[in-house]
């Protein structure tokens, strides 16, 4: 079974549980607080020298970083990625749009100014440029999503996925999508597909199955602590 390292409220990991969650694909959900440090302990680094979530750990015991790779590798064969070259170009491109233009600013903008407590003091230098490069890369997607309702094809793919992620929380990073109604229309979209879980979904635990809880979660799942993994 598949293992994911993450932390809930970190939107690069929201894009890997949200590919899983679609896919049906059992896992267990390692929880990992990089607000706590646990991301730097040298157990984790032996996992990941970069020391950053989500980390997918395969079945085999291997580990693969970076969001939008571990989207790449869940994804081949199914319906989330396309198997024309060209198409698959597109996807890749979009993906890479995400990492170099729109996850920096309003990613960042959303870790520091929500998630750490103080970050908009210590990174007060930062905000101008997050806002202008976060605004203009809501502009490229606005300009896109007028002529199309996804980014790559017809249907949703994991290039949608990854520029949802941090897109549908771009509020919480003082972001104003109200002139944007094409990426909010596409946003709904996005929401509307089949499988969609918000960013607060976790899987099932066993518990849960013993319970009888959550019975409309198909795949069999579980969670634990990163310092029990
Ligand atoms: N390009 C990487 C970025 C991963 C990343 O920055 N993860 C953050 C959480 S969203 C992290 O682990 N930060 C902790 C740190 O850098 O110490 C990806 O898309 O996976």
């Amino acid at each position: 079974m598949f293992k994911l390292h993450a932390m809930q409220s970190s939107g690069n990991c929201y894009k890997v549980l949200l590919a899983l969650a679609k896919l049906g694909v059992p896992f267990t959900l390692v929880d990992v607080d990089i607000l706590r440090g646990e991301n730097r302990t040298p157990e984790f680094l032996m996992k990941n020298p970069e020391g950053r979530v989500p980390l997918l750990q395969l079945p085999g015991g291997r580990f693969l970083a970076e969001s939008n790779a571990i989207l790449f590798y869940l994804a081949e064969g199914t319906h989330l990625l396309p198997q024309a070259p060209l198409a698959r170009a597109e996807v890749l491109r979009w993906m890479f749009f995400e990492q170099h233009s729109h996850e920096p600013a309003i990613g960042a903008a959303r870790f520091w100014l929500k998630l750490v407590r103080g970050g908009r003091e210590l990174r007060t230098h930062d905000m101008d440029r997050w806002m202008e490069d976060g605004y203009a890369a809501l502009g490229v997607m606005e300009r896109h999503l007028g002529r199309r309702r996804f980014f790559a094809e017809e249907t949703l793919t994991i290039a949608d996925i990854a520029l949802f992620a941090h897109t549908h929380v771009a509020e919480e990073g003082e972001f104003d999508l109200a002139p944007f109604p094409a990426v909010r229309n596409w946003l709904e979209r996005v929401k509307a597909d089949p499988g969609h879980v918000a960013m607060d979904w976790r899987p099932q635990t066993p518990q849960d199955v013993a319970t009888g809880a959550l019975a409309d979660v198909a795949a069999p799942l579980e969670t634990e602590k990163v310092n029990g993994a």
